[in-house]
């Protein structure tokens, strides 16, 4: 089946009664986004020639990709996420608002209503026995590099295993995330433990579709941040723990290359000892 009828009046009319345009109501935008959208869809089914059966058999990729947070999942591993942030990069480089640590996608698994904390606090539960202890410190300051006091940095990452408390039901409410509140010199300092990549569940429809595309579904260690100030412009980030194998072939494309930090391993006992007893902060 070779024909192609994309460009005849009636398939140009149909796509005009589809997204609405002949009749009043609904919302212009939306009309016009959707008809764009629609006619560049069929205009591939016409190009490629695409048949009834591989039609329904995207279409049930999509249902598949509607249960859980899956659409959320292959989003980035599209792409769309990391296009976004080069819109807003462009936006503020148009705008002229340059300097700071850059952004990153927020990617599926954040979950609002963390625990808070000032300046210092435990972000792990105890319970993953394979973790090994992190030490997680930083401070916020803004692009003239003044210490922002009173800061919001909200942290997330996974456990050892790469899982995300409430999508890995073995983890408790919370565990690994954390609402930290910079101390009077704009610092935070908290203790957890170090978080292993993910990876795309093997038998999950976002995996099916990155096979198609022969990919994989593996993302670097990494540690995500919201940074929020009244008055300031809200970051959302990522840093990626140096000297993991996809710090550069991140199915997310969420890496930046000022944004991979070294760890630094400290194996000084009586370090560690102190940190022990006075926890992360001094
Ligand atoms: C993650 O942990 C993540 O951050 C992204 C963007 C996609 C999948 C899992
Ligand atoms: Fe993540």
């Amino acid at each position: 089946m070779t024909v192609k009828i994309f460009d005849t009046p009636e398939v140009q009319n149909f796509l005009n009664t589809i997204a609405g345009f002949d009749q009043e109501g609904g919302n212009d935008r939306a009309k016009r986004i959707l008809h764009r959208i629609l006619s560049d869809l069929f205009r591939t089914i016409d190009d490629y020639d695409i048949t009834p059966e591989e039609y329904w058999s995207a279409v049930s990729v999509l249902n598949a990709l509607g249960q859980g947070t899956q659409f959320g999942l292959l989003s980035p591993g599209l792409g769309f996420d990391h296009f976004l942030d080069m819109r807003m990069d462009a936006a503020d480089a148009e705008a002229k608002r340059t300097g700071g640590t850059p952004r990153t996608i927020e990617g599926p698994l954040y979950v609002a209503g963390a625990p808070e904390v000032h300046g210092t606090g435990r972000m792990d539960d105890g319970s993953d026995t394979d973790g090994e202890v992190m030490w997680l410190n930083g401070q916020v300051r803004d692009t003239q590099g003044n210490p922002v006091a009173g800061a919001k940095v909200e942290v997330w990452h996974a456990n050892s295993k790469g899982g995300y408390s409430f999508f890995d039901p073995t983890q408790s409410e919370y565990n690994l995330r954390r609402t930290i509140i910079t101390d009077s010199d704009g610092r935070y300092a908290v203790r957890s433990i170090i978080p292993s990549g993910y990876g795309c569940p093997p038998d999950s429809p976002t995996q099916e579709v990155l096979n198609l595309l022969g990919r994989h579904g593996e993302r670097p260690a990494h540690i995500h941040y919201f940074i929020s100030a009244p008055g300031y412009q809200h970051l959302t980030t990522q840093i990626n723990l140096a000297g993991d194998p996809y710090t550069f072939d991140d199915f997310a494309y969420a890496t930046r290359e000022e944004l991979v930090i070294p760890a630094n391993r400290i194996e000084d006992a009586d370090e560690i000892a102190r940190r022990e007893l006075d926890g992360p902060f001094s």
